[in-house]
């Protein structure tokens, strides 16, 4: 997720006057803060320091990350014709990705790295609505009303994350996350018929590492989004993760999902709700320990270190 690199001081330094994107497409800059968590906090995995629209953007879709926004479309997205301008993305457009993961893989000495992509629905919102939303309004109004329109859409966003994503599995990651973040706002029988089968066929595409499916406010979905090829289904802190496993069904993993908001909170409290967390983690067929969604940015670095040496003392020997 967005995430642990936002807190740290030295990630602020290096990103000073250096566009989002922009550090994208930089391999020493995405070497250097993929390094950083695993640096400070001895985390078990590194997840690529790039972002969701960066293939779209790789691609020549006109879009930006303004800084306190989020992605930001200059032409939204919204017709047939719109839909057949969206350009495909070549594995040479994402190459300083490419060389930034092999420089990496050699530099974590077996850490594993974490590649991703944003799934169609998440993506196809920011292009549709022209940045970030709430409700998904203008998205959902496209899906419901112009059923041709929106299939062929997120048809050719699914081909920008596998194309995304085979580039990174060549180069070297260990596993991959498909983000459907905002898909949580769409009912079950919704995202059935009209997320499923794309993501489906994006998770389909990578089945030669294991392959993490996540989204926020997803209780309703969770079903779904292991029967899309998940092998691990993260969760944020909404539902607890023995509930989960059991929405999930057997021989899937589960990622999360202490509340982020719980570092803010005296010592004892964050290890207790990290205990439990880990209690019904239990219950699943694997478990990665994680927040439920990104690190907030005001998070205490220290917090945080020592919740990673938590659950390592916790998990020790097992
Ligand atoms: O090191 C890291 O932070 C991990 C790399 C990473 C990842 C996995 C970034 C860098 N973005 C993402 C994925 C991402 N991007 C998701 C899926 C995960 C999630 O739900 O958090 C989403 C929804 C985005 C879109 C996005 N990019 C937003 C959200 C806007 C909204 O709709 O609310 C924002 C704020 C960004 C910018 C961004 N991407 C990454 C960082 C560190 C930032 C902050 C901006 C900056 O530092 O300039």
């Amino acid at each position: 997720m967005r995430q642990a690199g936002r807190s740290l001081p030295e990630y602020r330094k290096v990103r000073e006057g250096v566009g989002m994107l922009e550090s994208c497409l930089r391999p020493d800059l995405v070497t250097e803060i993929t390094m950083q968590p695993v640096r400070r906090y001895g985390v078990d995995a590194a997840i690529l320091f790039s972002d969701i629209v960066l293939p779209v953007k790789a691609a020549g879709v006109d879009l930006d990350i303004k800084a306190g926004v989020g992605p930001v479309v200059a032409e939204p997205v919204r017709s047939a014709a719109d839909v057949a301008r969206l350009p495909s993305l070549e594995p040479d457009q994402v190459a300083p990705v490419a060389e930034a993961i092999r420089g990496l893989v050699t530099e974590l000495a077996g850490t594993p790295l974490i590649g991703f992509a944003g799934a169609p629905f998440t993506l196809a919102s920011y292009l549709v609505e022209g940045g970030p939303s709430r409700d998904h309004a203008r998205t959902k109004a496209l899906m419901y009303g112009d059923e041709d329109t929106w299939h062929a859409l997120a048809g050719r966003l699914a081909d920008i994350a596998i194309a995304y994503l085979t580039v990174q599995v060549d180069a070297g990651v260990s596993a991959v996350q498909l983000f459907d973040s905002w898909a949580g706002s769409l009912s079950a029988v919704d995202y059935e018929r009209y997320v499923l089968p794309h993501s489906r066929r994006v998770l389909e595409s990578v089945s030669n590492v294991p392959r993490i499916h996540f989204g926020v406010d997803t209780a309703e979905l969770l079903a779904l989004m292991a029967s899309a090829g998940a092998d691990v289904v993260g969760v944020d802190w909404r539902v607890a993760l023995d509930a989960a496993a059991s929405r999930v069904g057997p021989g899937v993993a589960l990622q999360g999902n202490l509340d982020p908001a719980a570092v803010f909170a005296p010592w004892d409290a964050v290890a207790e709700r990290a205990r439990d967390v880990l209690r019904r983690g239990k219950a699943a067929a694997g478990h990665i320990f994680n927040l439920g969604h990104g690190v907030l940015p005001d998070s205490d670095p220290d917090v945080l270190k020592r919740l990673v040496d938590f659950v390592h003392e916790e998990t020790a020997g097992s």
